[in-house]
């Protein structure tokens, strides 16, 4: 009857309320300051795996922090500064020296000039090469696979030279569109490229703040039928640079993401970030740009 059209047009006016609302916040994240900073994940003996990273990866040690209070500590290594390149950001927590890498977690790639000489390099110090260097199946890129000291595994993708070497996280997931939505949304990443491979059963797609040649991306993957992944324990999260973490985590709500960390400063340091899931249960913080060029000087 009456009462029902009443609340009908009420449900209406909340619907496009909401739709104003949610353009609103995805005008304000395109317009967001925003690139991958570093990709966090622990391993079992810090020395050992900056050994491999240095000597193996070329990357360089940029810096490392003891917490003793809340027993671990972080090294960031890299193909250059943090103010300007995405790096990795490995966490030793005390007296934990095993980690278990789960099924969801895909890669790292790193692009190198010559596959098979960094292959040949990496096999003389020793280590774990899973795939030897060849073209990608279904494809043209001539790439390897190795595993790090914890079993990470780092794709090796044969292209000429870039300003950022560490160029991909690969991430599986359970439904491929539901997660280029969600972080087309609510993080305000680009689709760059997408591809189906039906011979090898599986969809790629690469999102990301910029380019794939000069910006590093995060390569979505998703296996025809594959639902859901055991995440393990060692691979943790991305970080990403936001001028401002307030308005990051309300879009995310509106854009179905979970915040298990509601924005605000850290207790002792004062860097303002916020933390949230993907629809998959992938994690990622967003940190304040400004506060984090305070913790590089
Ligand atoms: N089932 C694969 C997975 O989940 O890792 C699908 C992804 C995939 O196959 N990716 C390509 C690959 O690893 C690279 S884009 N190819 C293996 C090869 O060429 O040996």
């Amino acid at each position: 009857g009456r009462n029902s059209v009443i609340v009908g047009a009420g449900n209406m006016a909340q619907q496009a309320s909401t739709a104003v609302i949610q353009e609103t916040a995805l005008e304000w994240v395109k317009k967001d300051n925003r690139r991958m900073l570093h990709v966090v994940y622990r391993v079992g003996d810090l020395d050992k795996t900056i050994k491999f990273y240095t000597e193996c990866l070329g990357m360089k040690l940029l810096r490392k922090r003891d917490i003793p209070e809340e027993r671990y500590t972080n090294a960031f290594l890299g193909y250059g500064p943090e103010d300007s390149h995405f790096v990795v950001e490995l966490t030793y927590n005390y007296g934990v020296d095993k980690y278990d890498i789960g099924a969801g977690f895909g890669h790292f790639g790193i692009a190198v000039e010559d596959v098979s000489k960094t292959v040949d390099l990496i096999k003389a110090k020793g280590g774990t090469v899973t795939r030897e260097p060849g073209p990608v199946k279904g494809g043209n890129t001539v790439i390897a696979f190795i595993e790090d000291p914890d079993g990470y595994k780092f794709e090796l993708l044969e292209r000429g030279p870039t300003p950022e070497p560490l160029c991909q996280v690969m991430l599986r997931v359970g439904d491929l569109e539901r997660a280029i939505e969600f972080y087309e949304k609510a993080f305000g990443m680009e689709l760059l490229r997408k591809k189906d491979n039906p011979d090898y059963k599986y969809s790629i797609a690469m999102m990301g703040y910029g380019p794939e040649d000069k910006n590093p991306v995060l390569e979505l993957t998703y296996n025809y039928g594959v639902k859901e992944y055991d995440k393990g324990n060692a691979y943790a999260q991305i970080a990403i640079g936001t001028d401002d973490v307030y308005k990051t985590a309300e879009a995310i709500k509106l854009y179905g993401g979970t915040i298990t960390r509601e924005p605000g400063p850290l207790p002792g340091i004062g860097t303002k970030i916020t933390a949230c899931l993907d629809p998959d249960g992938w994690k990622t913080v967003f940190v304040d740009n400004i506060d984090f060029t305070r913790e590089l000087e």
